[in-house]
């Protein structure tokens, strides 16, 4: 089911036009019943905009209606969370302006990842440093990007300003290949939604053992438990997702982090309901410990380093 639900997304992505501006989020999530810890951060969030300011990339592969800084940190005092990383998402391309803007209105609550063109000069990248960047993205999904050279990204991630770590995006069906390029990276690895595993698998299903061998690979490799509404075509309540995540955060606590992934980019016959999704830690995270980390301690350590 994960599967239908999915490729009818990608279906709708294609039969799309191009001018559509579409709308990925809820209008009006519900307040959730968990409630989390003072200073917990949206590890996985991004923002769309305003086009007026900050317009879309020639390169889109989709064109969302606006979601600025405005919505996001209305939603964020909703949530009931204190802090944001703000991932650059595919549309900027590699145009950081808008997710700086954003980082820039926050009043120090909020941290960045951005996506750069590889051939960025180490004075850009000090710059983005300044502006409140501690990590880049290298993005695999062909139906985002047009191309991901590995060879260029691995260039650039060796000459990272310091204390950054570099954020990867990819599906299950790559995971194998991606291996020797994401051995080679020299610096911190976080794995966007966890490589997208088929939750429906279960716990030890082939996608999941998968990816606790590659993380069992080094000690440095952080995932993000995110995204039910993505990875469990079964829907809200989202079991299977609860069901095989709770032990990958058990078993690596110190390396999980958490976000809404808010303004949920391309998502538009399941838009999760974002209360709902904050109602998912602790069904992945039971212990007020593991929560700790999960949301404070964990994104702490590479966004807040300094
Ligand atoms: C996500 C997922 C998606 C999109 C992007 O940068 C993006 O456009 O990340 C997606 O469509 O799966 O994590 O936000």
């Amino acid at each position: 089911p994960g599967l239908l639900r999915s490729a009818r997304n990608d279906e709708q992505l294609e039969n799309r036009k191009m001018t559509d501006r579409i709308v990925s989020w809820h209008p009006s999530p519900s307040k959730p019943l968990y409630v989390p810890p003072v200073g917990a951060i949206d590890a996985h969030c991004h923002v769309f905009g305003p086009a007026a300011q900050f317009p879309f990339s020639a390169k889109a592969k989709y064109l969302p209606e606006d979601a600025g800084p405005d919505m996001l940190f209305a939603l964020r005092d909703h949530l009931g969370f204190d802090r944001n990383v703000i991932v650059q998402a595919s549309c900027h391309g590699t145009d950081n302006a808008a997710t700086l803007d954003a980082i820039a209105r926050s009043n120090g609550k909020a941290r960045g990842v951005a996506v750069v063109d590889p051939a960025i000069h180490d004075a850009e990248l000090q710059a983005l440093h300044e502006g409140g960047i501690r990590g880049i993205r290298f993005n695999f999904l062909k139906r985002l990007v047009d191309d991901a050279p590995k060879d260029k990204f691995l260039e650039v991630a060796r000459r990272l300003p310091q204390g950054w770590h570099v954020v990867i995006y990819f599906e299950a069906d790559i995971l194998e290949e991606l291996r020797p390029f994401m051995d080679a990276i020299p610096v911190p690895l976080v794995i966007d939604h966890m490589g997208r595993p088929d939750v429906t698998q279960g716990p030890d299903g082939a996608d999941m053992k998968a990816f606790r061998n590659f993380l069992n690979s080094r000690d440095d490799i952080w995932f993000k438990a995110t995204c039910p509404d993505r990875l469990d075509g079964n829907g809200d309540p989202w079991d299977m997702f609860a069901e095989s995540v709770a032990p990958l955060v058990a078993d690596y606590p110190t390396r999980c982090l958490w976000g809404t992934d808010w303004p949920h980019p391309n998502m538009q016959d399941a838009v999760p309901d974002d209360g709902h999704l904050v109602d998912m830690i602790p069904r992945s995270a039971p212990t007020e410990e593991l929560q700790r980390l999960l949301l404070i301690d964990n994104p702490e350590a590479l966004y807040w380093a300094d």
